[in-house]
């Protein structure tokens, strides 16, 4: 497989080209509803983008490509938010986990597992109780406690995508609806976005028929939101994090410093596939005096970004212990890594509003 001489679109062209989701108008009307009434409480938002994007090969659907992300980390995260006071936009991929529910997802903590039928003081079961088994009702308690008081309190907001394209007209309007809060927004871009794509124009419109040997297929590239999303749609007043994703570690700190220079964002979390349970990267810039109005800032020399000891970027270690046993977050209360990633953002984006004052 080759990924040479990819079409590449624009934002501005992708969004002149490629339908909205139906859905869109309605979606944004709820995050609309729910900005204001965060506004109006003096809270801090964060939108959670989560999971992994699909991309269709088909009009009328039939195969698709899509990722490995089941969502921990957006799910998670979003939890520690919560805790931490701010409001979410959760934006996840359809039936990938969520806030609280994830504890007893189907697959490692079925909640069937630990209810159980009494029967009654006769032997029957009539009329029947249903009861927790008593060593998951601590963890229950605390994890139902959370979710209900973010519940009434109404400080969580969900959507959904399925495919890329779903997911970069939602990140467009959520932005824009968000970024009414100005420096009290937070994104935090944990979605594992797929980066080619088959525009709607080179889509069969029917399955893709077999029986003529190989299929050969050649995406376009997705095109690349951060720059837009920075400077124009919130006008360079959110916290801005994405997360950067390679399975070659030597990779990690050069790509996540060569984002946050073509893109000019706040904070690149740089994580490997295979350790991104126990150790991530932070990666920012160095303070440096702000340019006038108007002025761009040069692009590095290709030496900043592979040099070991940069005088432009700074990057943060964040690690816990590599867990031992199988991490069921229900009945073995590992600690998660989402919690000092959450501490350490809310506390930068604490130190970039008191700096912008
Ligand atoms: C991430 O790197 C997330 O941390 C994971 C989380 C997807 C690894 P899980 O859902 O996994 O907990 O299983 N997200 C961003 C991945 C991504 O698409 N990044 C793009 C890239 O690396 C840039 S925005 O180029």
């Amino acid at each position: 497989m080759t990924t040479s001489d990819p079409t590449s679109f624009s934002a501005e062209e992708y969004f002149a080209t490629q339908p909205p989701p139906p859905t869109l108008e309605h979606d944004i009307s709820g995050v609309r509803d729910f900005v204001a009434r965060q506004a109006k409480e003096g809270r801090k938002v964060v939108l959670v983008t989560s999971g992994g994007t699909t991309v269709p090969l088909e009009l009328n659907v039939v195969r698709f490509l899509d990722n490995f992300s089941a969502g921990t980390r957006g799910a998670t995260s979003a939890e520690y938010f919560l805790k931490a006071g701010y409001a979410v936009i959760f934006m996840h991929r359809q039936f990938s986990l969520q806030p609280y529910s994830r504890h007893y997802s189907h697959s490692t903590n079925p909640f069937l597992d630990f209810l159980e039928i009494e029967p009654s003081a006769d032997g029957t079961i009539s009329p029947p109780a249903i009861c927790v088994t008593r060593n998951m009702r601590q963890d229950l308690l605390e994890v139902l406690t959370a979710y209900k008081s973010v519940h009434a309190a109404e400080t969580l907001h969900t959507m959904t995508f399925v495919t890329v394209n779903d997911y970069l007209w939602l990140l467009r309007a959520v932005t824009q609806e968000l970024c009414v809060l100005g420096k009290k927004s937070m994104y935090y871009l944990a979605a594992a976005v797929s980066d080619f794509f088959l525009p709607r124009q080179k889509m069969s419109e029917h399955k893709i028929q077999s029986g003529k040997g190989s299929l050969h297929i050649e995406m376009d590239q997705v095109p690349k939101i951060l720059k837009p999303m920075v400077v124009e749609w919130t006008k360079g007043e959110g916290f801005i994090v994405s997360f950067k994703l390679e399975t070659d570690g030597q990779l990690l700190v050069p790509k996540a410093r060569a984002a946050l220079d073509r893109y000019g964002h706040q904070v690149v979390i740089g994580n490997d596939l295979h350790r991104r349970k126990f150790e991530v990267v932070f990666v920012s810039r160095k303070s440096l005096p702000p340019l006038p109005p108007g002025v761009e800032p040069e692009p590095l020399p290709e030496q900043e970004l592979e040099d070991p000891i940069s005088t432009t970027f700074v990057e943060t270690w964040i690690r816990i212990p590599v867990p031992t046993s199988s991490p069921n977050p229900a009945t073995n209360q590992v600690k998660e890594i989402e919690e000092d990633i959450v501490a350490e953002l809310v506390r930068r984006h604490e130190r970039w509003v008191e700096e912008a004052r």
